[in-house]
């Protein structure tokens, strides 16, 4: 089996040849014991958007393929990074040492086992108050709370609290998804698009408890001003949905056509 790692970069020499060694050593690790019978042939996908302080090459001798994605944005990044992966699986993380990278072969066990589409981490559910500032935490909360509220329809199917955090930017996926959900955002909104689209087509979704690390350099994230243009983004999204549905056809969503379908 063929799977690709993407990551996202701006500036992150300090914490990028560890996220790399670490994610090597664990996916080494697995192929030697849960996936000896049918080892994870793995790519690593760094995409940057023009480092000026040698990411892009220590990524390079980290062993990683580095593209370089001068348009601006993580979502502008994603797009790039998920168009040029070759794997069957997707896989994702920040390249700032935060999210837990050597969990990544048990999520790609835990999404073959369960015949899921899409795993993503819950950074909620173990977090540590040093992990992320109290804006951050604040829009966190304002984020996922409207999203529960406004999307509640469609939520409600999904197991228990799914969810909690719609921010997240540790997935795994099938690559089959990408053909599955419409991707409009080029900024930090690309995370809950993905996430949001995934359940409105009815793909199966899980959500899994993560650890959440304190972040190694700079952050590139702007709570309040990318705070508020995720939070526009839900509500043109509900809207959107909204009148999709009013017009009646032809429903884009997985759960409404299956409803609505005649029978065979
Ligand atoms: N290529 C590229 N990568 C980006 C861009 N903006 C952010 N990134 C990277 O995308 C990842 C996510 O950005 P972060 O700044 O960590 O965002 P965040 O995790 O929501 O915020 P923090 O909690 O501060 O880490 C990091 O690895 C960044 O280096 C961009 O414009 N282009
Ligand atoms: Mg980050």
């Amino acid at each position: 089996m063929r799977a690709s790692l993407v990551i996202p970069t701006l500036n992150e020499s300090g914490s990028i040849g560890n996220v790399l060694r670490t994610f090597r050593a664990a996916a080494d690790a697995a192929n030697r014991a849960e996936f000896a019978s049918d080892p994870i042939t793995w790519e690593v996908l760094v995409v940057d958007g023009a480092s000026t302080d040698g990411t892009g090459t220590i990524a390079a001798q980290e062993g990683a393929r580095v593209l370089v994605e001068r348009r601006r944005g993580y979502g502008r990044a994603y797009k790039t990074g998920f168009a040029a992966a070759t794997g069957e699986i997707l896989a994702t993380s920040d390249g700032d040492g935060t999210y837990p990278v050597a969990e990544i072969p048990r999520l790609v066990r835990e999404l073959l086992d369960h015949h899921l589409d899409f795993l993503t981490g819950n950074r909620m559910a173990y977090l540590d108050r040093r992990s992320m500032t109290t804006e951050h935490r604040i829009g966190n909360w304002i984020l996922n709370t409207f999203l529960h509220v406004a999307y509640h329809h469609y939520l409600k199917e999904l197991p228990a609290r799914t969810l909690e955090d719609s921010q997240s930017g540790f997935w795994v996926f099938r690559r089959s998804v990408l053909d599955r959900v419409a991707l409009t955002q080029d900024g930090m909104a690309f995370s809950e698009e993905l996430k949001v689209e995934a359940i409105l087509r009815g793909l199966k979704v899980a959500e899994v408890p993560i650890r959440y690390g304190e972040r190694w350099g700079l952050p590139k994230l702007s709570s309040w001003r990318d705070g508020s243009r995720n939070f526009l983004f839900l509500v043109r999204k509900r809207l959107a949905v909204a009148r999709e549905l009013k017009m009646g056809a032809p429903t884009p969503f997985g759960r409404e056509t299956e409803s609505r379908a005649p029978p065979a």
